[in-house]
C-alpha cells in the first residue's frame, strides 16, 4: 500500500486526537463560599485551586466564587448536593440541625486551641465524613476559624448584661445563647452582617477576630470580649458524582492539593488569630478578657448547650467525644 505524505500526517492528527481522548478533556468545577475574599479560608481556597490546576496540568479548573456570591452560605450544602455546583465551603456547624455530628465543634469551651481543636477534628472526621457521604458529598478539608468572642456596642460584665440584646446569631448554637440569656437572636450569615450592623438591627454578637475585622466591627461596636469559647469549622466539599467522574489521576491530585489546604488552613488560622485581635485594638475597640463574673456565667451556658448536644447526639457523639478526651 502506498501512502502518501498527507495521508499519513492526517493518520497522525487523528491518532493524536484520539489519544488525548476524554482524559485530556477540561472539567470545570465552581466552587461556592460564603467569605470575603482576603479571608484566610476564601485565600486558602484560591490556593487549593490553583494547586489542582497545576497538578492536573489544567485538566480540572476550579472556580471559587467567595462572598456568597454564587449562593448564600445556608445555600451552599444543598447546591452541591443537587450538582448546582461541584464543590462547596461552609461553616459546618450552620448544618447542625441536620445532624448533631455538624455542630460537635461548637459545643462550648469542649476545644478552646487550636491543638484541641484539631484532635477534636481527628476523632470526629469520620463520624462527619459519614454523614456526607450519606448526603452524596465527599469531604475534602476542614479548617478552622479564630476561637470566638463576644462583641458588643456597651459594657458586659455577666450574662445578665446580655438579656435583652439584639444578638446576631450564625448557628443553632449562637442562636440558643441568646435563648439562654434572654437576648433576642436575629440570624445573619457573614455576608450581611456588616449591613446589620450599620442599621443597628443587632447590638451584640459572638464571632472570630477575622469576621469582626472583615465587617469593620469597630464602625458600631466598642468591645471585644475574648471569651473563646470554641472553634468552628469551614469544611470544604465535592459532590460525589462530580468526583467519581475524574479519573484516577486526577482524583488523587485533588486529596493531595485538599490534604495540603487543611495543613496549609490551620497554619494559617493560627497564624492570623493574633494579628487580627490586633487590628480590632488598632481600630480603638477594647479588647479585654471576659470578667470572672462573666466567665462563670458563660461556664453554665456552656454546660446547658453542651447536655442539649449530648442528648441530641446520643452515643455516637458521646463516643467521639470520649475518644477525643484520650486523645
Ligand atoms: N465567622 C463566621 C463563622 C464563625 C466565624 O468566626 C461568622 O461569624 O459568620
Amino acid at each position: 500500500m502506498i501512502r502518501t505524505f498527507a495521508t499519513l500526517a492526517f493518520a497522525a492528527g487523528v491518532a493524536a486526537l484520539a489519544m488525548q481522548g476524554p482524559a485530556a478533556a477540561q472539567t470545570k468545577w465552581s466552587l461556592p463560599a460564603a467569605y470575603p475574599t482576603d479571608n484566610p479560608h476564601s485565600v486558602n481556597l484560591f490556593a487549593f485551586a490553583k494547586d489542582v490546576g497545576e497538578a492536573t496540568g489544567g485538566k480540572l479548573q476550579i472556580t471559587v466564587h467567595a462572598n456568597a456570591s454564587l449562593f448564600k452560605a445556608p445555600e451552599i450544602k444543598r447546591a452541591v448536593q443537587t450538582g448546582q455546583a461541584q464543590a462547596g465551603e461552609v461553616i459546618v456547624s450552620l448544618h447542625e440541625n441536620d445532624d448533631p455530628m455538624f455542630g460537635i465543634d461548637v459545643v462550648p469551651f469542649l476545644a478552646t486551641s487550636y491543638p484541641q481543636s484539631l484532635k477534636l477534628w481527628k476523632a470526629s472526621r469520620p463520624a462527619v465524613e459519614k454523614r456526607l457521604a450519606a448526603q452524596g458529598l465527599k469531604l475534602l478539608f476542614a479548617v478552622p476559624w479564630g476561637p470566638q468572642g463576644i462583641y458588643a456596642k456597651k459594657e458586659i460584665n455577666t450574662v445578665e448584661d446580655m438579656k435583652g440584646l439584639k444578638w446576631r446569631a450564625y448557628n443553632v448554637g449562637t442562636a440558643r445563647i441568646a435563648d439562654l440569656v434572654g437576648a433576642q437572636a436575629v440570624t445573619i450569615q457573614a455576608a450581611e452582617l456588616p449591613q446589620a450592623l450599620a442599621t443597628g438591627v443587632v447590638n451584640a454578637f459572638m464571632t472570630s477576630g477575622s469576621t469582626g475585622y472583615d465587617s469593620k466591627a469597630w464602625e458600631t461596636m466598642t468591645y471585644y470580649y475574648n471569651t473563646q469559647a470554641w472553634i468552628p469549622k469551614n469544611i470544604t466539599f465535592v459532590n460525589q458524582a462530580a468526583f467519581e467522574a475524574l479519573d484516577k489521576p486526577t482524583q488523587e491530585a485533588v486529596l493531595k492539593a485538599a490534604a495540603v489546604a487543611e495543613e496549609r488552613g490551620w497554619k494559617l488560622a493560627e497564624e492570623k488569630a493574633t494579628w487580627y485581635l490586633e487590628q480590632l485594638t488598632a481600630n480603638k475597640m477594647k479588647v479585654l478578657p471576659p470578667s470572672d463574673a462573666l466567665k462563670a456565667g458563660l461556664n453554665k451556658v456552656g454546660d446547658q448547650l453542651t447536655a442539649d448536644w449530648l442528648k441530641k447526639a446520643g452515643p455516637e457523639g458521646q463516643a467521639v467525644i470520649d475518644a477525643y478526651r484520650k486523645m
